[in-house]
């Protein structure tokens, strides 16, 4: 059966170039890069310049720290918890705003420190699913230890205004946080120009292996960590170092930048060409400004069919997509940033994320397009829910 894989923001797959450049490590370069003999040495200079493209990729200046960790829900922890408490317990802050519509890793872990008694604040979004500036300034007080905003969001695709946030958080002496996970290989990341404070990425959202992740830490930013012990990653994060996928993320996020324009290009005109044809659809639409959202990224919704059967259905047929963010795709209940939307109870239950890659080719594109409608339309068919908007229309 052929196999079309549209859940590029679940994960994507692993480039054959990035496989092929840390193929070595897992053979007889095996040295742990502490050791001070040859079998370390050798792999400290390769280290050297993983990093190094990992801090060119994202325009981190030298004097900034980036710490390779496993993946962007630790790097969120670290963020929070480590704002907690070398912030929050040693000064009056005690405040942190973010957003309603952050990934599990952000909202779960803003819970945990709302537990401690830290007061949080988390700001709706518009109809386009983005945060308005507005509520951003008014929400932002001397009290705020931290605003955490996402560069994209990983359902909808929206871009966020992260510049202004970043500058409304500093005019009152607040840090600035992006969760860069969904951005990353889609759009530029530049960690100076936006002036975050603190800035975190996975690595397999842009064709790297699962498991390995970045954080960033501008250098006037406190340091912040969660694993203690050796002084590996600056004593940033304890752990021998992972050669692989250090080695793997180094180059994957170089090659993501250097497609950067063919994202924007062709991969932008394959997903707009998926959007047309579902936009096509009676009754069916897709959230969010196509001008203002990652290159790849469509949540569609189409009236009186649940996204779950609709998801069975494209399975069957090769074809992989989600009904959402794929940490809660256990989790039956309504897209949650459907309903921070302000969507009605039955749009919220009815949304599909289709997400493209790099790797994604028209053939399949085409493929989509003539097997949606369809299973749409099969499904609708037997749809009560369905019958019933007809006759609302009549
Ligand atoms: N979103 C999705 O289907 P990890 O799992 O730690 O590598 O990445 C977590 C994460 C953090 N922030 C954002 C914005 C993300 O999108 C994700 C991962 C996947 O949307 C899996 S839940």
């Amino acid at each position: 059966m052929r196999r079309v894989y549209l859940d590029n923001n679940a994960t994507t797959m692993v480039d054959p170039k990035v496989k092929e450049a840390m193929e070595p490590f897992w053979g007889d370069k095996y040295g742990n890069s502490n050791s001070l003999h040859q079998f370390g040495a050798e792999l400290r200079s390769v280290l050297r310049d993983a990093l190094d493209r990992l801090y060119a990729g994202i325009n981190a200046g030298d004097e900034d720290d980036l710490v390779v960790n496993s993946c962007a829900s630790e790097g969120n922890n670290t963020v929070l918890q480590g704002i907690y408490r070398e912030v929050i317990c040693q000064s009056a802050r005690d405040h942190i705003v973010t957003t309603s519509v952050e990934h599990p890793s952000m909202r779960s872990t803003c819970h945990f420190l709302e537990s401690l008694g830290v007061k949080l604040t988390y700001l709706p979004v518009n109809n386009q699913g983005v945060v308005s500036l507005e509520s951003v300034k008014e929400a932002v007080s001397d009290k705020t230890a931290l605003v955490s905003a996402m560069w994209a969001n990983n359902e909808t695709g929206m871009i966020f205004p992260i510049r202004e946030i970043a500058e409304i958080a500093h005019s009152r002496g607040a840090l600035f946080h992006t969760d860069a996970a969904q951005a990353i290989g889609k759009i530029k990341v530049d960690a100076r120009e936006v002036e975050a404070d603190y800035l975190t990425f996975s690595g397999h959202k842009f064709h790297a292996p699962k498991g390995v992740g970045g954080l960033y830490i501008r250098s006037s930013a406190p340091k912040v960590r969660l694993i203690y012990g050796g002084e590996h990653m600056g004593g940033l994060r304890a752990g021998t170092l992972n050669a692989p996928f250090m080695i793997a993320m180094g180059v994957a996020m170089q090659l993501a930048n250097e497609a950067l324009p063919y994202e924007a290009g062709e991969v932008r005109r394959l997903k707009d060409k998926l959007e047309d044809a579902l936009l096509a659809i009676p009754d069916a639409f897709v959230v969010g400004d196509r001008n203002l959202r990652v290159p790849n990224t469509i949540l569609a919704s189409a009236r009186g069919v649940e996204g779950e059967s609709l998801l069975w259905d494209l399975n069957k047929r090769g074809i992989a997509a989600s009904t959402g963010s794929a940490c809660a795709s256990e989790d039956l209940a309504a897209n949650p940033i459907l309903s921070a939307i302000g969507s009605d109870e039955e749009l919220a239950h009815t949304a599909i994320r289709l997400s493209l890659s790099r790797f994604t080719t028209e053939e399949e594109i085409d493929y989509a397009i003539e097997t949606i409608p369809r299973a749409i339309k099969r499904l609708r068919d037997i749809s009560t829910s369905y019958a019933a908007v007809q006759n609302e229309q009549e």
